[in-house]
């Protein structure tokens, strides 16, 4: 009896329509970094949008607060084939961000203290689908998470959403990033299992 309930559940949480193919439903938050946690002060924390052109333009902490605000409440799915569903951020989104910024690349490379990259296209940057994010369920972004900010691009596998970032330079053509360097997608959606290639 009690397998057979477990067994049920297991289909049936499997079966979610909110699941993308070959992931399966988490409800803890796995930690998973390729090096070690900066640790970053927010007094330090400075993030920078940098042009094709060379132009730069910089935030410190506190003018990157007085942007407008946004809850994102959204599913998040890592390659290793986690998924987590209905998970709460706060963040500034990437169209507030780039409106700031004269440019017409349609790549773009995300920056992270500690030195990951990962590319992304300006297409999913824009139209409401990215946000630094600053907060987790009501609380600050934990280090272990990205803290003080990480990218969140929820509708790309995960590892797009670069923790610790402080960086977002346009790019000419789609050169690939960290993960991507080896043997990541160079997209990464989870609908279309852009794992590996
Ligand atoms: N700077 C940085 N960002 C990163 C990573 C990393 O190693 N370094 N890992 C990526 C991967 S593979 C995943 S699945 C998520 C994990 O985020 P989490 O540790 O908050 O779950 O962060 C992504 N962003
Ligand atoms: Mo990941």
């Amino acid at each position: 009896m009690a397998i057979f309930s477990r067994g049920f559940g297991g289909r049936r949480r499997e079966s979610d329509p909110n699941l993308p193919p070959g992931q399966y439903l988490t409800e803890d938050f796995p930690v998973l970094s390729a090096g070690p946690t900066p640790r970053i002060s927010t007094d330090e924390w400075a993030f920078r949008i940098v042009t094709e052109s060379g132009s730069q333009t910089t935030w410190t902490w506190d003018q990157f607060l007085a942007l407008p605000i946004e809850d994102v409440h959204t599913d998040i799915h890592c390659v290793t084939r986690w998924s987590k569903l209905g998970t709460s951020w706060r963040g500034v989104s990437v169209d507030t961000l780039l409106s700031a910024v004269d440019t017409d690349a349609e790549f773009v490379m995300a920056h992270s203290y500690g030195g990951y990259t990962t590319n992304v296209p300006m297409e999913d940057l824009l139209g409401g689908k990215a946000w630094v994010a600053f907060e987790f369920d009501g609380a600050p972004l934990e280090p272990e998470h990205g803290g003080p900010a990480r990218l969140l691009v929820p509708h790309l596998y995960f590892w797009k959403s670069a923790k610790w970032v402080n960086a977002l330079v346009m790019q000419d053509r789609d050169r690939p990033g960290f993960w991507e360097q080896n043997g990541y997608h160079l997209h990464g959606d989870p609908w279309q299992e852009e794992r590996y290639w």
